[in-house]
Parts: structure tokens; C-alpha cells; sequence
């Protein structure tokens, strides 16, 4: 199926969407200029019109579409722009086979992959952070209008009862909330672990499962869990983080994309305070170290 496009590269992405950023951190990884077009999520439900379901049918974002081709899922945008210029900016998948497994298993570990329950990794569970903005976004539009065009018009069977939930509650159940953050204390026990191979990326050189992680720590700072990543308890994390801050890729994929309707969900929820969650972080996280 042939989309139409006047540059070689077009990106179909939300500023604030985890994967969005995958693919935008990506694109400037690689050096590859591309033209943004922006779809709204949860306050306008862009992505479930017509127009958007004649890109990607699954109503997800991102899509890249290259040349009129689109290339649906984060991690496979990674996979394809690496193989498109492998010689030009950074090797997101290594070449030598038990360096590429490494990368690959991390990427799993980190990334939204839809065959993995949401929670049961640590990508999937940062997506979970985020549900107390995506239900205050929800809840932006009438009950009723989210909940017909989710019911009728969302394609993923699995997500529809959850957006509805969330627009109903106007938040997420406290103890599915509370799941995600033990997931996400699991993945930086995991991480600070990992680091501690002392290399300056978390597979060594600089690989796509450092994209994803910049994503998912910047998500962390939004769903006010900044404190994580600078605390005492994880130093090889806190010395990390700002390496993947001072690249390009990080203003470029991120920041450049920051959404207003983020910063106001942001002030609305969490001030300047850290998410109420945070004890129940810290005890996950000890009781993990014992
Ligand atoms: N595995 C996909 C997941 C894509 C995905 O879940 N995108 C989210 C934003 S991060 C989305 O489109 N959500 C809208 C919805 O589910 O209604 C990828 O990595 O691209």
C-alpha cells in the first residue's frame, strides 16, 4: 500500500508517545531528515479517523513511511533505518553476533512490544507510568464520545477496555498502578546491575536499547520519578543519564517534541512533587537488593 509523500522520509508520530520518540531518536541517531507529521492521541483521538487508519490500520503511531512505504513498530523503524545507512551516524545493531543477541534481548527488555503483557517488562511498564496522563488526557473529551469511538473504532481488542476504564475512573486503578511501578523498580535494579560492566552504554558502545532508554528515563522525570535518577542508590544509573541527555538525538527526538497538553497534565497531577507512588518504588527496589 502506497502512501502519498513529497520527502523520502515522513514520520507519523505524537510529540509525548514513547515509541514516537524511539523512532525520532532514531532518525536523529542515524542523520536522517525526515518530515514530522503530528497525530493527536488521547485528548482528540486523531489516530482512530479514517485518515490516519489509511497509513496504519492499527492505529498506532508511529508509522515511518519511506519513499510511500510504511514501516509500522518503533523497533522495527530502528531495524530498517540501521540497515538503510550503516555506515552513517550510530550503529544501532551491532554487526558481531553475540554483541547483536545482547542488544536484541535488552531491546525486548526495554521496548512496548505487543507480545508481551502490559507490565511484564520494562518498557510496557513505563508505557503503565503513564496512565495517569493518558486518563486526564481521556478526560479531556465526554465520556460517551470516548467511549464510542474507542468501542467502535479502536482496532486493538486488548487496549479498548483499558482506555475506557481510564476515562471512566478519570485514573488508573490504584493496584494496577501500582504493578507498573513494581515493574519499572525491577528494570532499574536491572539496569544499575547492567552498568556495572562499567562501559559507557548499557551494551557497551552506544545500540538501540540505548535509544529506548531514553525515552523511558525522560518518561520518568514527566511522571515525576526524577528523583530516581539521580539518587544515591542507583550512581552507575545517575552517571548514565546524562550521557544520553548531552547527545543530540535526546533535544532533537525529545525535547524538540515536548507536547503542551504534557506540561499542563504534568503541573495538574504532580506540581512539583514527586509521584505518590514513590515509597512503594523505594520498598520494591529494597526489597529486590536483599
Ligand atoms: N510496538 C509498537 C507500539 C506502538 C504504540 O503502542 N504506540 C502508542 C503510543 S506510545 C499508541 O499509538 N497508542 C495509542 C492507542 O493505543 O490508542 C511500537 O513500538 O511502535
Amino acid at each position: 500500500m502506497a502512501i502519498k509523500y513529497t520527502e523520502e522520509f515522513e514520520l507519523y508520530s505524537y510529540g509525548e508517545s514513547l515509541a514516537s520518540q524511539t523512532a525520532r531518536v532514531g532518525l536523529a541517531e542515524k542523520a536522517i531528515d525526515y518530515k514530522q507529521h503530528r497525530v493527536g492521541l488521547e485528548s482528540t483521538g486523531e489516530h482512530l479517523q479514517k485518515a490516519y487508519k489509511a497509513i496504519n490500520p492499527g492505529s498506532l503511531v508511529p508509522t515511518l513511511v519511506h519513499k510511500g512505504e510504511p514501516i509500522y513498530d518503533s523497533v522495527k523503524i530502528l531495524e530498517y533505518l540501521d540497515s538503510y545507512a550503516p555506515n552513517q551516524g550510530a550503529t544501532l545493531f551491532p554487526a558481531d553476533d553475540e554483541k547483536n543477541a545482547q542488544v536484541r534481548a535488552l531491546v525486548r527488555e526495554f521496548s512496548l512490544d505487543e507480545s508481551i503483557d502490559i507490565g511484564a517488562n520494562l518498557g510496557t511498564s513505563i508505557a503503565g507510568l503513564s496512565t495517569q496522563m493518558l486518563a486526564y488526557l481521556l478526560c479531556k473529551r465526554p465520556f460517551w464520545t470516548v467511549f464510542w469511538e474507542y468501542l467502535t473504532k479502536h482496532p486493538s481488542r486488548e487496549r479498548v477496555p483499558i482506555f475506557i476504564l481510564m476515562r471512566l475512573l478519570g485514573k488508573p486503578p490504584r493496584f494496577k498502578y501500582r504493578d507498573f511501578v513494581s515493574g519499572v523498580a525491577k528494570g532499574m535494579v536491572f539496569i544499575e546491575k547492567t552498568l556495572s560492566h562499567g562501559q559507557p552504554f548499557i551494551a557497551g558502545d552506544y545500540s538501540a536499547a540505548d535509544v529506548l532508554l531514553a525515552q523511558a528515563f525522560h518518561r520518568l522525570q514527566i511522571t515525576a520519578f526524577h528523583k530516581v535518577l539521580e539518587s544515591d542508590q542507583f550512581p552507575l544509573i545517575k552517571a548514565y543519564w546524562p550521557r544520553l541527555q548531552q547527545r543530540n538525538s535526546y533535544k532533537e527526538g525529545i525535547l524538540d517534541y515536548e507536547e503542551e497538553e504534557w506540561s499542563e497534565c504534568k503541573a495538574a497531577l504532580y506540581g512539583d512533587e514527586e509521584n505518590p507512588d514513590i515509597e512503594h518504588f523505594w520498598s520494591e527496589v529494597k526489597r529486590l537488593n536483599q
